[in-house]
Order: structure tokens, then C-alpha cells, then sequence
């Protein structure tokens, strides 16, 4: 007998699947809640079907909507039920309004027929979301779900990117949202023709790019930091080629990570103390001036005056104002990059500088590229720690040893995971994502399911401290049921590390700051269905790890680390 064809839903959730894929989304996060079921309905009777990728916590949909963002540079999309489902969605939101990560939520809700007569789950989202997000409303009526949902997805995508939340009152998502389901523009989808990072923006005034090619014309220590708005946008190109055209030294910060390889002669990440404290000009480019830079405060030291300060954002509205800026500039980054990589030497001509190189690259770049250098070489010894209990940095010297250029690295946890940012160098931008400053634990799980489908052939290594695996450990069991294998290491110190020294260095004493010692995770994730085991001894954690990256499943390496090991520590970011 032919098979039936299914008649194409017409529902406000069918028009919703259809408008979010014009966007470019192929995957949707999500955990069931009857206010949602048309989403379902729409993505499983689109033609193709939409991926549906169910988790065991309304965080973990968002945080794997946020990934997929931050690795693919198009949207990505959660849909959560009414009332506690949008509340344990609240600081994944949160998170990717911090990291300006274009992701679209969707939220059920309560009907708008009995709104007032106490139904389940019934609550006014907006108000509690509107504050992280661009924007947080509701839909009310059925004809109109398609073309809200794609407005939340052009403003998700427009600089400066972030969350949007959209909840669709019950008789809206379920009712009749008419035929013509939203279509295809010609010529591909509305993100295709946007190009990475989603709608283009203009680019920034010529004039204030002018000016800051005439402050680094007659600097002679400058410094460029490159932040995550520069591979959120897709100008990593072009910052790398202004970055070498000019020689200018860089700090990367955030997914900037990567937009110069690991060794590159002008990354002087590992300088950063005398590349901030002795610069006299710092270009700050596509990141706030917030606690990861000292709040935007440069120079003093060794003798040295304040440094200059340049600001540059996306979008005005992202141009610092805590502090004074000796020039800033607002649009595209790619243009801003190109232009100035021509306006500069023009400038430098201006000023009657020498022929030839800048003046900084004869002696303030190999200074600072040579301390760079040597704090990588002095890291050695404790790379290759033979200590027993283990030292967390030989756990990161073993898996320098295994992980490929192109692999997606994830940190969720304390101590454990600062080493891992400050000794892990990645080979490639887009390959590194941690939580971001809104520094909120348990994005784990969410980020490594999200990688695992957005980069099918790479490696994806989540590194877990123990503490932070308790927030969302239970979605190894997602990464079981969707065969999603990714190798997960936790830094087990028995501890909150990072929270444990400072109450002591405070009050010289410690309370709520300890877990299990040699807590058995790798079982948790064996009864879930996925592999692992518990490694005691430095030697072993080579093999391991090995054995680790063949196994095809999910698979979680547990390090018994040394509790007595504190990061060190310059800052709380307090
Ligand atoms: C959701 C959330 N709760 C609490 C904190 C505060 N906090 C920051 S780091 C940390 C300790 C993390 O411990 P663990 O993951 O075991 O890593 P370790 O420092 O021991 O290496 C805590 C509790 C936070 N950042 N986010
Ligand atoms: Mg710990």
C-alpha cells in the first residue's frame, strides 16, 4: 500500500518551524511541554524535517542553542514550555545576552481565552526576560506567528547580536495560521545571503577611523586586543590582516582566541601583564572594557604613564562609557579592520615617520613576543608534572599531546578550566567557548551536544570541574539517546577550588566549599549509557585519554586532582 502523504500542518507552530529555517536553523533544542506541542508537530512535518534534539533541563536547550550560535555564526533556536520551563531557561538567556550570541527562544504559553483564571503553568514571560533580551513579547494571534518568529530572528542576528524571547499564547500556536507557510526569498535562505554573523551592518565613520590611525601613528607600545565579536561577526579575516600588515602585537580574549594560531609571532597573549601595564595605546576591538581587561585601565607600569584607550564596537550602543576613550569607533568590523589597515600607513606618513616598518616592531614587539616565549617555556615543567596527587596542568600538557587543530574545546568550572584558558592555545578561531563573563556554571553539557552537531568530524573535549559538573551532568544522558560522542574530562579536586581559597584568603576559614572527594562520575555517565573512568595516577591520563577519543560514545575521563593546588589568581572580577 502507497504510503499516505501527510498533509502539511498549517498551525501557527508549522509557520514558526518555516520562518526560523529561512534563517538558516536546522536544529531544534528543546523539552517537552504540552504549550509547545505545534513546534514539534511543525518541525517533524517540514519538508526536509527539522532536527529535534530534546534535553533533560530547559538550560542545557539554551546553552546548545547559544553553542550553536557562537560555532556556526547563524542562529540558534530553543523552544522551552510555559512558566517553569521559560524560568529554568533564564540564565542560559542571561549567558548569551552577556556574550551577544544571536539565539531565538521560544516559550509556550498559558491560552489567552482563561488568562486570569489560574491555568497551569500560566505567567507573563516578557517582563521577566525583557531585561536580557532585545526584545521579549507575545504573539496572540495565529496568522501572525510567522512573521513574529522572523523578526525575532532578524533582530537575534542584527549587531549588536543577542537573545530574543518570544512566547505565542496556546490558541495561536495551535490555531489556524492560514496557508503560505513562510517562504524562501530567491536565491537561498535570509541568513544565506547575510553571510556569517547574520545581517550586514554598516560600517563604521572614515573619520573616526582617521583618528585612530593617527593615534597609532605616533604611538610607539601599542597593543590590540581581539575579542569575541570578531569571529561572531566573520571578521577574523580581516583582523588577522590588519594585525600582520600593521605588526601590531595582540591579546586575544574570549572566541577571539584562535584568530591568531597558537605560536604566531605576534600573539603575545601570555605577555598580557607587561603588554597591558606598559602599552601607551590599547586598541580594544569587538569586547566590552569589563573585568576580563581590568575594566579597560592600561599602563603604569615599570614607570610607564597611562595608556590611550581605544574602543571599538559593532554597534554604538556597546561603545564603553565607564571610561574615557581617547577615540572610539561603531560598525562592522570587517570594514573597520580593512580600513584601517589602509588609513594607517597614510597616517604614519603624516607624522613623518621613518620608511619601513612601524616603530614598535623593532624593539617593543620582540620584547613582548620574547616574554611570551619564555612564560610558554617555563609553563614545561608543570606541563609535564609527574606529582601524585596529579597537578591539573598535567592534564592539559597530556591533551595538548592529543587534540587537533580543528578541535572544539568547552571549559565549565572554576580553577580547573582558568588553567585550561590560559595554557591552551587554539590552533583556529571558533574552536574555544567558554561561559563567557556572565561566568555562569553548567553551560557543559548544552555546549558540548550543540559542538558535537555543529562540527560532525572534530574533536569535542569538555572540560568539566566537579563542582560544575552537578549542573548539567544528567544531559550525558542527551549525548546517549542522540549518539552524540564527545569526550568529557573532569578536574576532580573535591572541591569548589575557585570559591574554597578565596573564603579562606578572606576569613582565613572555608565553609559549603567542599564535594565528595573522589567522586565516581565516570559512573554517572556508565549509567546513563555512555563509558569512562577514574584516573588516579599522571601517567595514565595519556592512555586514557586515548582510549577516551576511539570509544565513539560518550565518554568521561575523571582526573583525581591535587586539592591542595590553587589557580593563581590576580583577579575575582569584583
Ligand atoms: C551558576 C553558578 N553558581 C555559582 C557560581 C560561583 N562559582 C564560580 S566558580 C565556582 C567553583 C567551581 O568549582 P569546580 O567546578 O569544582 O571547579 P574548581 O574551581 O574546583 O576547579 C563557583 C561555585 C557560578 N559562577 N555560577
Ligand atoms: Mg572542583
Amino acid at each position: 500500500m502507497a504510503e499516505e502523504k501527510q498533509e502539511p500542518a498549517r498551525h501557527g507552530g508549522a509557520h514558526a518551524v518555516a520562518a526560523a529555517r529561512l534563517h538558516g536553523v536546522s536544529t531544534m533544542f528543546t523539552l517537552s511541554g504540552g504549550h509547545v506541542f505545534p513546534l514539534y508537530d511543525g518541525a517533524v512535518k517540514a519538508d526536509p524535517p527539522m532536527r529535534l534534539v530534546d534535553v533533560r533541563h530547559e538550560q542545557t536547550a539554551v546553552f546548545a542553542a547559544e553553542a550553536t550560535a557562537r560555532l556556526t555564526r547563524a542562529p540558534g533556536l530553543a523552544v522551552v514550555t510555559a512558566g517553569p520551563g521559560v524560568t529554568n531557561a533564564v540564565s542560559a538567556i542571561t549567558s548569551a545576552w552577556f556574550n551577544g550570541s544571536p539565539v531565538v527562544v521560544l516559550g509556550g504559553r498559558a491560552p489567552d481565552y482563561r488568562w486570569g483564571s489560574g491555568g497551569l503553568q500560566e505567567l507573563d514571560h516578557p517582563p521577566l526576560l525583557a531585561p536580557v533580551t532585545k526584545r521579549a513579547w507575545t504573539e496572540h494571534q495565529a496568522g501572525a506567528v510567522g512573521t513574529a518568529v522572523d523578526e525575532a530572528f532578524r533582530l537575534a542576528t542584527a549587531p549588536h547580536r543577542g537573545p530574543v524571547f518570544l512566547d505565542v499564547a496556546m490558541e495561536a500556536l495551535f490555531g489556524d495560521g492560514g496557508p503560505g507557510l513562510p517562504a524562501a526569498p530567491p536565491g537561498g535562505t535570509a541568513h544565506a545571503a547575510d553571510g556569517p554573523g547574520g545581517a550586514a551592518a554598516d560600517g563604521p565613520d572614515p573619520a573616526d577611523v582617521a583618528a585612530i590611525a593617527g593615534l597609532l601613528a605616533r604611538a610607539s607600545r601599542p597593543v590590540l586586543v581581539l575579542g569575541s565579536d570578531v569571529w561572531l561577526s566573520g571578521a577574523d579575516t580581516a583582523a588577522r590582516e590588519a594585525a600582520c600588515a600593521l605588526r601590531l602585537p595582540v591579546v586575544a580574549n574570549g572566541q577571539g582566541r584562535g584568530v591568531l594560531p597558537a605560536g604566531h609571532e605576534l600573539l603575545v597573549t601570555r605577555a598580557r601583564a607587561a603588554a597591558f601595564g606598559e602599552a601607551d595605546l590599547v586598541l580594544v576591538a569587538g569586547t566590552p572594557l569589563d573585568f576580563r581587561l581590568g575594566y579597560g585601565e592600561f599602563g603604569g607600569r615599570n614607570g610607564t604613564g597611562p595608556a590611550q584607550v581605544v574602543h571599538v564596537a559593532d554597534s554604538p550602543g556597546h561603545l564603553a562609557t565607564h571610561r574615557a576613550l581617547a577615540a572610539s569607533a561603531a560598525g562592522d568590523l570587517t570594514c573597520f579592520f580593512t580600513m584601517l589597515a589602509g588609513a594607517v600607513p597614510t597616517a604614519m606618513r603624516q607624522a613623518g615617520g621613518a620608511a619601513g616598518g612601524p616603530p614598535w616592531a623593532d624593539s617593543w614587539l620582540p620584547r613582548l613576543a620574547a616574554a611570551a616565549s619564555g612564560a610558554i617555556a617555563a609553563d614545561q615543567a608543570l606541563l609535564n608534572s609527574d606529582a601524585d596527587p596529579v597537578h591539573p596542568m598535567r592534564v592539559y600538557g597530556e591533551l595538548a599531546r592529543v587534540l587537533e587543530d580543528d578541535a572544539v574545546v568547552i571549559g565549565d568550572g572554576g580553577d580547573f578550566v582558568s588553567y585550561a584558558g590560559k595554557y591552551l592555545e587554539p590552533q583556529r578561531p571558533g574552536g574555544w567557548l567558554d561561559p563567557g563573563p556572565y561566568g555562569c556554571l553548567g553551560t557543559g553539557l548544552g555546549y558540548a551536544i550543540a559542538a558535537r552537531i555543529a562540527r560532525p568530524s572534530a574533536q569535542v573535549v569538555l572540560l568539566l570541574g566537579d563542582g560544575a559538573a552537578g549542573f548539567s551532568l544528567m544531559d550525558a544522558d542527551t549525548l546517549v539517546r542522540h549518539r552524540l560522542p564527545v569526550v568529557m574530562i573532569c578536574g576532580n579536586n573535591g572541591i569548589w577550588a575557585l570559591e574554597k581559597y578565596p573564603m579562606q584568603a578572606l576569613y582565613g576559614y572555608d565553609v559549603v566549599a567542599d564535594l565528595q572527594p573522589g567522586c565516581r562520575y565516570d559512573e554517572v555517565v556508565r549509567a546513563l549509557g555512555g563509558a569512562g573512568e577514574t584516573v588516579t595516577r599522571p601517567g595514565d591520563i595519556g592512555p586514557a585519554l586515548r582510549r577516551a577519543f576511539d570509544a565513539g560514545v560518550p565518554y568521561l575521563v575523571n582526573v583525581l586532582t591535587d586539592p591542595a593546588v590553587a589557580y593563581p589568581r590576580s583577579t575575582t572580577g569584583v
